[in-house]
């Protein structure tokens, strides 16, 4: 075993990067880019861009070190049998989810506005989990899937930060994952929920888990200790 040590808050934490996995959330077409799911709900989806270039360096040293890399897509089934009707009915958007826009039918898999934007597409061999809920592990395989690797640890990063990030590392949190966060490989169409959302991570001691960034990340994995 080679640990690392990640500086982060609330505290440094030592992983081994051969147990540890870094779980991409939903940087899809239709959370960043107009005419997407994230834009009919009236979101300005430009906030969501500053966290691509952080999330590419990340990916890089990561797939260096060989490490699990696993992307997520939040997505239905084209007949929507996935899709709890109190989802579809809520709010007042101006395209509903499994309705024909710009980038094909809202929030289905298989349409153009499903695919991972182009800078961050997954390599051959890396596992894409598809999920209708914000966090990752419900009604998915990604339990199994890290159980199988014996993953301990993971690096969760992507949009939104408030919502698929956060339920996600709750739900990997409760499973006894320790998640580490790099807050500006994060974002959402709220600066203040981002913000919010990372201080609810690393509170109280790092109650969901451990907040870092890129850099720090990637000096982490430039060295071992
Ligand atoms: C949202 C997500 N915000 N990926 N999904 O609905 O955070």
């Amino acid at each position: 075993m080679s640990t690392v040590t990640v500086e982060a808050e609330p505290e440094a934490i030592a992983i081994d990067p051969a147990c540890t996995a870094v779980i991409v959330i939903d940087m899809q077409r239709d959370f960043l880019e107009p005419g997407g799911f994230g834009e009919t709900l009236g979101n300005d989806v430009s906030l969501l861009q500053r966290a691509v270039g952080p999330i590419r360096a990340l990916l890089e040293a990561t797939r260096r070190r060989k490490m699990l890399i696993i992307h997520t897509r939040e997505g239905h089934l084209p007949d929507l049998s996935d899709a709890p009707k109190a989802k579809i009915e809520r709010g007042a958007p101006s395209i509903r989810i499994g309705a024909p826009g710009p980038m094909g039918r809202i929030l289905i898999r298989g349409e153009a506005g499903h695919d991972i934007v182009e800078a961050l597409k997954p390599l051959p061999g890396e596992p894409v989990i598809d999920k209708p809920g914000k966090g990752a592990f419900y009604a998915t395989g990604l339990g199994s899937l890290l159980q199988q690797r014996g993953i301990e640890n993971l690096i969760v990063c992507g949009v939104t930060t408030e919502v698929c990030v956060h339920t996600t590392v709750r739900e990997a949190n409760d499973r006894g994952y320790k998640c580490i966060v790099p807050g500006d490989c994060c974002a959402s169409y709220f600066p203040e929920f981002h913000e919010m959302g990372l201080k609810m991570i690393k509170a109280q001691g790092g109650i969901f888990g451990w907040v870092s960034d890129s850099t720090r990340v990637l000096v982490a994995l430039g060295r071992d200790r």
